[in-house]
């Protein structure tokens, strides 16, 4: 057990974490960035341990995955027990109960009724490749349509989905092809009031005009955009997208790979407005640490594929599995869809108390443990301020507060704590912010 109480042993990062920074210099490609250079060596619920006896305060959760803790006494049982039993057969060769209580599990809890199916895998990105496979497949099309600030991995398909240039795609081409880009309803940088109405206006005559419905295989969505800056479309723009593409027979991708598991307060982001997808891809807070990812949906769908059409040789491995099963059994057992929402309850007055404060916050958003603030050195104009972001950024991690940044134009501060946090160490968090941003403003106010 880590005792839940930030720890400053050292400045940070410490001498044994520097020590390691420069043999990661040696031995790991630079094109693996780090966001803060602490070594950790023990983690539990809101807490990491680094190698120097630092404690920091997590508001990350190792980008939205640890969301039932790390440290999470079912998930540890159930690992040790699935190692002693057997760690691969390869479910495609020899397979195991795991994996079929996992796909049964997940056409429980992802949105609507109707019978579904589900295929694992290792990762994201690999989840959403397949169920592009799976649409293109199904349909018979070969058109995908993906939003402005969406991300949806780093492989070369996922790459063509994800808008960002900057560090995701730089050099990185040429990309898939079939890949069409329409606007996002982003309400706070809607040019008018209109965003719902206008947004759906031009998301229609774009796939009319440029592609052709009937050539759409499909359109993916993140219900709540998650590296592109944590924009929440108005309430019925995925109501409307998901009614157009039924109605046109596209096939509608849900991507709750961050917004998913009750990230959000819900079990899904599209509950929220009750949006029943054709496909949802999963991974992230899935497995509470280990790599699992899926594609769940419309059996129809699923089971259009041929058979041997979809695998790997690690997808859904038995200890991830595992993993997964008292990572859900977690998420039922101890509510953490109402932990999220407590999260939220907490977090967001804190927000508005430094955006009325600083006058450098354009916007407060998100639901659930998936929260944001939009910096902007303009309130009127919405001009974005990444530098600010970076240097609040950077003070929080020199108090020992693992913060994240994302958007588009790098001016979104986001927080992720795992759901589990103790409430006394949110509100330290949130009390480090409040330090953060001041002495950022203090910095950037005298030039610096
Ligand atoms: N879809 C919605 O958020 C992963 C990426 C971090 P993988 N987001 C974190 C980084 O810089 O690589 C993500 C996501 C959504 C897909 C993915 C991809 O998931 O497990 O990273 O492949």
């Amino acid at each position: 057990m880590i005792e839940q109480r930030r720890i400053l042993a050292t400045p940070l990062p410490g001498p044994r974490s520097q020590a390691l920074a420069e043999r990661k210099l040696a031995a790991v490609s630079a094109g693996v960035g780090i966001a803060l250079p602490v070594y950790i060596e023990a983690a539990q619920d809101g807490i990491l341990r680094d190698i120097d006896g630092n404690q920091l305060i997590d508001f990350g959760s190792g980008i939205a995955v640890t969301s039932v803790g790390n440290g999470s006494a079912r998930v540890i049982d159930a690992v040790q027990r699935q190692i002693a039993d057997f760690t691969h057969t390869c479910f495609m060769v020899t397979p195991y109960e795991e994996y079929v209580a996992v796909a049964e599990e997940l056409a429980k809890l992802t949105p609507g009724e109707h019978e579904k199916r589900s295929a694992l895998f290792n990762s994201g990105a690999e989840a959403v490749e397949n169920a592009v496979k799976i649409a293109r497949s199904a349909t018979g099309r070969q058109a995908v349509v993906a939003f402005d600030h969406a991300y949806h991995g780093r492989t070369n398909l996922t790459m063509g989905l994800t808008a960002k240039n900057m560090p995701y795609k730089h050099h990185f081409g040429p990309f898939a092809s079939e890949i069409y880009r329409v606007p996002m309803a982003y309400p706070y940088r809607w040019p008018t009031e209109n965003c719902l109405t206008e947004a759906f206006a031009e998301f229609t005559a774009m796939v009319h005009a440029q592609i052709g419905e009937e050539n759409t295989a499909a359109v993916i969505i993140e219900p709540i955009q998650g590296e592109g800056g944590f924009i929440v479309p108005p309430d019925g723009f995925l109501t409307q997208i998901a009614d157009y593409c039924r109605e046109h027979g596209i096939v509608f991708i849900a991507d709750e790979i961050q917004s998913g598991l009750c990230r959000t307060g819900d079990w899904f982001a599209c509950d929220h407005e009750g949006v029943v997808p054709d496909l949802v891809t999963t991974a992230k807070g899935l497995a509470g640490g280990m790599p699992l990812a899926a594609v769940t949906g419309r059996a129809d769908l699923m089971d259009a594929v041929h058979s041997g059409g979809l695998g790997g040789t690690y997808g859904g491995n038995p200890v991830a599995c595992a993993a997964a099963l008292a990572a859900i059994e977690s998420m039922r057992a101890d509510d953490l869809c109402a932990k999220a929402r407590a999260i939220e309850d907490t977090v967001v007055p804190r927000l508005k108390e430094i955006a009325d404060r600083t006058e450098v916050i354009g916007d407060v958003r998100g639901r659930g443990a998936m929260l944001a603030i939009e910096l902007v050195s303009d309130l009127e104009k919405k001009t974005p301020y990444p530098e600010l972001t970076a240097a609040v950024n950077k003070a929080c991690h020199a108090r020992g507060l693992v913060t994240l940044t994302c958007g588009t134009f790098g001016n979104v501060f986001r927080f992720l704590p795992p759901l589990t946090i103790a409430p006394e160490l949110l509100d330290e968090g949130l009390g480090l912010l409040d330090e953060a941003f001041d002495e950022a403003l203090g910095a950037t106010a005298a030039g610096g």
